[in-house]
């Protein structure tokens, strides 16, 4: 016995959204263990760059990068009330709604509906697909899953209209939903602490691979407050390398792909555990690959070979989760980086071959009581080591420790709606960090490529 099973990636509603290496990993994974399980998947992708028939209609194609990241479709929408207070305007991003309606019709032997979810403000496109599902497909179950719905379990489980909402990782529990509603034998059961005991997820299922995201490890060893990496993952789990390797070339052989993202919380955290072994192995198998580190690297562990090894093997996009320059906030979040450390890195990696622009280093503003004077004081440190800050705006996330701060902080109720959980949104903003002092910091960013000698 089998089951059709359908994936579905759903939009994106947001004021902004740019595809920086985003794959919904977590569903394709499912995938590829519902495979190794006997079942017939598919995926309809909503965020899809490539689509055909979107192509077709379109008078423009979402401009694309060389790197695998770049642009997608997108139509300005009406905003929600609540957010109406941010002068900018919202959009879809992704297909449209009758693209996906067509797409859909081509999957009526459906027996289930897995649809994923990421960010919490993202809901809305979530409640979109599913209502579409429920119209189009009535009376086959659809099962919600990912980020939104484990952050956001009551919301999602009141309010979506999904059937199920399964919360955190979803290997063992959607085999058992499938046992437990569809009698179906369990065929493969991966160990969930063993991650290289994981089939590869479905890419092949995508329109084109442009690049593939890399987990080498989940959780990590910090504890910062703002993160809420540790409440999907107690332990810190790691693959083995020579495995991370095997599977790059299997992408790299198999399908062409030349760009990987690491998907990491902490990728670099004792480095002969993975990084140095990892790379050398890459390297030692001719693979030519370009790494990118959207999500932001620990920067303690850069020293002079580790830069050499990471310039030499292809790393182009390096982020550094730095958050502030202030010690005293740094002790308090979760100590993971000193100001030195940061000093010392742009030091190494430009020794190494690195320019200003190509080590980014994100500073977390809008942070409960966070000071303008903070901001701008980091943002100077940064441009003082020679790196390129980059402003990541808070999100408050539901059961961190920082989260009953940010009740107390917001005006906004965002204990009920998470769509104030939006980082375009800064919830947490007050008369010390306004809007507008926010804009005077994102402006004078722009003019940096001057100040600082950063090319665009
Ligand atoms: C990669 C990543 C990104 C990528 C994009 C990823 C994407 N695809 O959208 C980038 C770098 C662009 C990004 C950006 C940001 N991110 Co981010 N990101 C991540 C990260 C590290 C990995 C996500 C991932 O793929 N995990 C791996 C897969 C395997 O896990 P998974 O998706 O959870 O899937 C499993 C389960 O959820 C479940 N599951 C998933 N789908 C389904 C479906 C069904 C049916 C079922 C049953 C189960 C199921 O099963 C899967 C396997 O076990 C997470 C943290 C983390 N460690 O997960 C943060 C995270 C999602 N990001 C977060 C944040 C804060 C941000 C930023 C706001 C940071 C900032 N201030 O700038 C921005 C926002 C961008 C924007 N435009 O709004 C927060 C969430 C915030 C929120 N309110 O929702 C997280 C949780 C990190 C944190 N600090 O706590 N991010």
């Amino acid at each position: 016995m089998s089951k059709n099973v359908l994936l579905i990636n759903p939009w994106i509603y947001d004021f902004a959204a740019y595809d920086f290496w985003l794959k919904p990993l977590g569903l394709l994974y499912l995938g590829g263990l519902l495979r190794a399980n006997h079942h017939h998947i598919s995926c309809i992708d909503c965020l899809d760059p490539y689509n055909s028939l979107m192509l077709q209609k379109s008078d423009k194609a979402p401009k694309r990068h060389a790197y695998g990241h770049g642009r997608f479709f997108r139509q300005v929408i009406e905003k929600p009330a609540c957010l109406q207070a941010l002068p900018r305007s919202y959009c879809r991003y992704g297909i449209d709604p009758d693209v996906f309606r067509t797409a859909l019709s081509f999957h009526q032997d459906a027996d289930v509906v897995l649809v994923t979810s990421m960010m919490t403000y993202w809901y809305p496109g979530v409640f979109e697909v599913i209502k579409i599902i429920k119209e189009m497909l009535p009376g086959v179950p659809v099962i919600l899953g990912g980020k939104y719905a484990s952050l956001c379990y009551d919301h999602a489980s009141a309010n979506s209209g999904a059937d199920f909402v399964v919360c955190g990782r979803g290997e063992k529990q959607i085999l058992k939903l499938l046992q437990e509603h569809f009698a179906e034998d369990i065929i493969f059961d991966p160990d969930e602490d063993d991650l290289d005991s994981l089939p590869y997820p479905a890419f092949d299922l995508l329109n084109r691979i442009d690049q593939v995201p890399i987990i080498t490890s989940l959780g990590c060893p910090y504890r910062c407050n703002y993160c809420s990496s540790h409440l999907f993952y107690k332990d810190y789990l790691r693959r083995d390398p020579m495995k991370v390797a095997d599977e790059i070339e299997h992408w790299q052989h198999k399908f062409g792909v030349a760009d990987f993202s690491f998907y990491d919380d902490a990728l670099l955290v004792w480095p002969e555990g993975m990084i140095v072994p990892l790379l050398q192995e890459v390297k030692r198998r001719n693979l030519s690959c370009r790494f990118h580190c959207p999500n932001g690297l620990h920067v303690r562990e850069i020293d002079a070979p580790l830069s050499r090894l990471l310039f030499e093997s292809g790393f182009k996009t390096i982020r550094f989760g730095f958050e502030t320059a202030d010690f005293q906030t740094q002790r308090e979040t979760g100590g993971k980086v000193q100001n030195e450390e940061l000093k010392r890195a742009v030091f190494h990696l430009k020794n190494a071959g690195y320019k200003t622009e190509d080590i980014g280093v994100y500073l977390l503003c809008g942070t409960p009581g966070q000071k303008e004077t903070d901001v701008i004081q980091s943002v100077d440190f940064v441009l003082q080591c020679g790196a390129r800050p980059m402003l990541a705006e808070y999100s408050p996330i539901p059961g961190t420790k920082m989260w009953p701060e940010a009740i107390a902080t917001s005006p906004f109720d965002i204990q009920h709606e998470p769509l104030y959980h939006n980082n375009s949104f800064l919830c947490c903003r007050n008369d010390d960090f306004s809007y507008q002092a926010y804009s005077r910091i994102k402006a004078r960013l722009k003019t940096l490529p001057k100040e600082a000698g950063i090319s665009e």
